[in-house]
């Protein structure tokens, strides 16, 4: 059945004025593009709230199995263009703003982005979102409404200076506040025990309670109906509060105190992979869960009246540890609100949890010291208490008293500050655990929680994350989009992404290498005007355009990067003409946010910086080499930018990316990669190619397959021995060149970068000097298949054609499948014919 609004391009543009008139407030007969945005996003919305409240009804009357991805992070982007294509109507709309003299492109341009997450994991969790919608899947996202979304950068004489990111300023369009839905969460206080019909149990006396109200955001999925939603919470002050501060006559301070708790809510984290134990980012997380679990729980009462039922109605995702507390919460509501017995209640709950670890180190596991968490949430410190309890009893049977073990296993963490281990208690409670690469998830397994694994190795999975291919090729990438569609003769890869491989038996075709090239070129172009526009640096078509955009880490390797082009720089000067005549000219493109308080990371940045200006200024090199910083990454520049890239770079030191997601989104665009063997990466050479970079061969189907991408670098498990020799012996010469260049003050700022060049030259853990050899090999192996422009093509239509594996469809069918057990539920619709 379809709904109330037509979409044909007279009735969009009623719409349109409509939302001009009524909610911007504006004459019809004369707005702006910002105006014409809003009214334009107001329409699309009518029809999303339309579609998401069928979809609800429709879910209702079915009552399938549901899964709740609960996430702290979730990093949306941009919402216009992704709804009208998802919903089908674009082409309907771009035909009704033509006729009111407006260009859907620019009005597109408008958007603000939606920022409420720090980096892979965040966007990962966006993707996903978008792939539960697009495959019918009973599903909810929850996180939180940060006021603040993740900083913006501002590089000031090339430092990065941060800017808040107040990003509801001109209002949120999408969203819809649902005043109806508030839950109160509570804080601090006493727990008492009570003795209710004769038994004992425990009363848990809040000292603070604010108010959860929530914000839904509709994600419609694409060639469906379905459209599912995203349900943010944001704090409000809570009625039940203060009354004694109001009763006391002291007016003015009891209204600023219920202000306080809009805090709760106001500001993302910004550091991507640590924890810090502060007091309002465990706020955060008890918030969203309770209010999240709150709002399940009704749903699931709506409905159903005997808990023995919710493990089959309910699946619970844990997107890493952050949102864990969710599992003594749920503990804490059947015991002590629903009064179940804690053996029923432990029952249910080991049903319920699914958790992802998106970590790889022991270090970068959240730990939460057992004072914060007692002082906020007493009663949860018992329950985890006595979880932990019956736990290591159990333990104690199956492995006997092996202190050691028993204390590396304890959710309990018996340290100078004693804290809870927030994954040992992930593990303990949720009935799969996985990793997200099968190398990461190899980790896990030998390393990381070797000792539960052992254990339990039923629970342990691997789920390669996936990117979709409707944000990063349909809505990024029109031209290409178009092209694929084309020579594929269907559009259904945008649902059934596997189709991308019919490519390749066109991989050599000389009219699809042409089509294919012209399309990199026409997004080229669009990025080359950016860069312009941004940084003033006019940059040539014909070099190769090679980029390397995430957070800035030690361990990502930007300063390699670096280092690989002054060596370019340096090499280039020492040429004579005719060697410069072959040197394969190279835009290169850094970009990336470092956490405020890293200052190696925004050295890093600032080193990029005084480079560029030094290469860029120099006339003597012209268009040969060029360097740009693009300050303030985030997902709309990555949508020009990425398309616009010939090569991409993925450096991590081996070992130490859990997956990376940016790669998959390249590889979809058509671009080279240029990698360590390490995360994810070592699947896309299973599903592609090899280490060779640049041979082609046959294989057995007689499709031609080529290696490609340009690997280098210590393997995952050539890591602990490099770094146990030390360097001193490997420094090699052109890095201790490239060095010896940055410390006599080449580019200025000479005393600052010393310590960069110290970490390379002193312990060198991430092993920069003993890969530098390899990395320049493998640089001089792109440059090699970059001037041959028809085998470069060829790899680059391959790279599209191999690069369905790493779409989140996949990935979330095997949640689906593997980890929630739940199935589609679809809409019968206008799709269905
Ligand atoms: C991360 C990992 O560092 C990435 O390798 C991974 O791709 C991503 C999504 O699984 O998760 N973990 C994290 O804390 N931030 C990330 O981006």
């Amino acid at each position: 059945m379809d709904g109330f609004l037509k979409n044909d391009p007279i009735s969009l543009q009623k719409d349109i004025l409509y939302h001009v008139e009524y909610t911007v407030a504006r004459s019809r007969f004369s707005f702006d593009d910002f105006e014409a945005y809003q009214a334009l996003a107001h329409s699309v919305r009518d029809r999303l709230i339309e579609r998401s409240h069928d979809t609800q009804l429709y879910f209702k009357r079915k009552d399938p199995k549901r899964a709740y991805f609960l996430s702290l992070e979730f990093l949306m982007g941009r919402s216009l263009s992704n709804s009208v294509i998802n919903l089908g109507i674009r082409d309907q709309y771009a035909d009704a703003l033509s006729q009111l003299g407006f260009e859907f492109e620019v009005l597109a341009e408008q958007e603000g982005d939606a920022a409420l997450g720090n980096g892979g994991l965040a966007r990962l969790s966006a993707c996903q979102m978008d792939s539960m919608a697009t495959l019918d899947y009973p599903a909810w996202g929850y996180g939180l409404r940060y006021q603040y979304g993740l900083f913006r950068q501002v590089i000031l004489d090339g430092f990065q200076h941060e800017q808040p990111d107040f990003w509801l300023n001109f209002g949120n369009p999408w969203e819809t506040e649902r005043v109806h839905v508030t839950y109160p969460v509570k804080f601090y206080g006493t727990v008492e025990e009570e003795i209710l019909n004769g038994q004992k149990c425990n009363a848990w006396n809040p000292g603070e309670v604010v108010e959860a109200v929530a914000y839904d955001n509709p994600i419609p999925g694409y060639g469906t109906r379905n459209t599912i939603t995203l349900r943010l919470w944001a704090g409000k002050p809570s009625d039940q509060r203060d009354m004694e501060a109001f009763n006391t006559g002291d007016y003015i301070n009891a209204v600023v105190s219920r202000q306080k708790a809009e805090n709760i809510s106001s500001v993302l984290y910004p550091d991507d992979r640590s924890y810090q134990g502060k007091e309002l980012r465990l706020k955060q997380q008890y918030f969203f869960v309770s209010a999240s679990m709150q709002d399940i729980i009704r749903r699931f009462k709506d409905a159903h009246s005997n808990f023995d039922e919710f493990p089959e109605k309910v699946a619970l995702q844990l997107n890493d540890t952050h949102p864990s507390l969710a599992i003594v919460e749920v503990m804490r509501v059947l015991v002590d609100e629903e009064h179940l017995d804690w053996n029923k209640a432990w029952d249910i709950v080991c049903k319920l949890f699914s958790f992802t670890i998106h970590a790889v180190i022991a270090e970068g596991l959240e730990k939460i010291p057992v004072d914060l968490l007692g002082s906020l949430l007493p009663r949860h410190l018992q329950i985890i208490y006595d979880i932990n309890f019956n736990f290591v009893e159990e333990l104690k049977k199956r492995i006997g008293l092996d202190y050691d073990r028993l204390s590396r296993m304890s959710i309990v963490e018996e340290a100078a500050v004693k804290s809870i281990r927030m994954a040992n208690l992930s593990v303990v409670c949720s009935h799969t655990v996985n990793g997200v690469s099968k190398v990461h998830s190899e980790l896990l397994r030998t390393k990381l929680f070797k000792d539960f694994y052992e254990l339990w190795p039923e629970k342990f999975q691997c789920k390669t994350n996936g990117v979709t291919q409707r944000r990063w090729i349909v809505v990024s990438n029109p031209s290409l989009c178009a092209l694929l569609s084309k020579w594929l003769g269907t559009e259904a890869w945008i649902r059934n992404v596997d189709l991308l491989t019919g490519l390749r038996e066109y991989a050599e075709d000389a009219d699809l290498q042409q089509e294919w090239m012209m399309v990199k070129k026409v997004n080229k172009m669009r990025l080359a005007e950016y860069i312009e526009a941004m940084s003033g640096v006019k940059v040539s078509l014909d070099a190769m355009f090679d980029v390397q955009t995430k957070r800035i880490h030690e361990y990502k390797r930007q300063l390699l990067n670096i280092l690989g082009i002054i060596h370019r720089y340096d090499c280039i000067k020492n040429m004579d003409k005719s060697q410069r005549s072959k040197v394969v000219p190279r835009v290169c493109i850094i970009g990336g946010k470092a956490a405020p308080g890293y200052e190696v990371a925004k050295k890093i940045i600032k080193l990029c910086n005084a480079v560029a200006e030094k290469i860029n200024n120099d006339t003597d090199v012209g268009d040969l080499l060029k360097l740009v910083f693009i300050p303030d990454y985030n997902v709309s520049l990555a949508e020009v930018v990425i398309p616009g890239a010939d090569l991409s770079q993925h450096l991590s030191t081996a070992g130490h990316e859990a997956s990376g997601t940016g790669s998959m989104k390249f590889l979809m665009n058509g671009c080279l990669l240029l990698a360590t063997e390490d995360g994810s990466t070592v699947e896309i050479i299973e599903e592609i190619g090899g280490r060779e970079s640049g041979k082609c061969y046959l294989r057995d189907n007689s499709l031609r397959i080529c290696f490609l991408q340009f690997l280098f670098g210590a393997k995952i498990h050539e890591v602990p021995e490099l770094r146990e020799k030390g360097p001193a012996h490997k420094l090699p010469l052109q890095c201790a060149r490239v060095l010896g260049l940055i410390r006599d003050g080449h580019f200025g700022f000479e005393d600052y970068f010393q310590s960069l060049c110290d970490s390379v030259e002193g312990d060198d853990f991430y092993l920069l000097c003993s890969d530098f050899g390899s990395y320049l090999e493998a640089q001089a192996a792109a440059d090699k298949a970059f001037a041959d422009p028809k085998k470069w093509t060829q790899m680059s239509i391959l790279s599209t054609a191999g690069s369905g594996r790493f779409s989140s469809d996949r990935t979330i069918r095997d949640y689906a499948e593997k980890s929630w057990g739940i199935e589609p539920c679809r809409f019968p619709s206008e799709f269905d014919g």
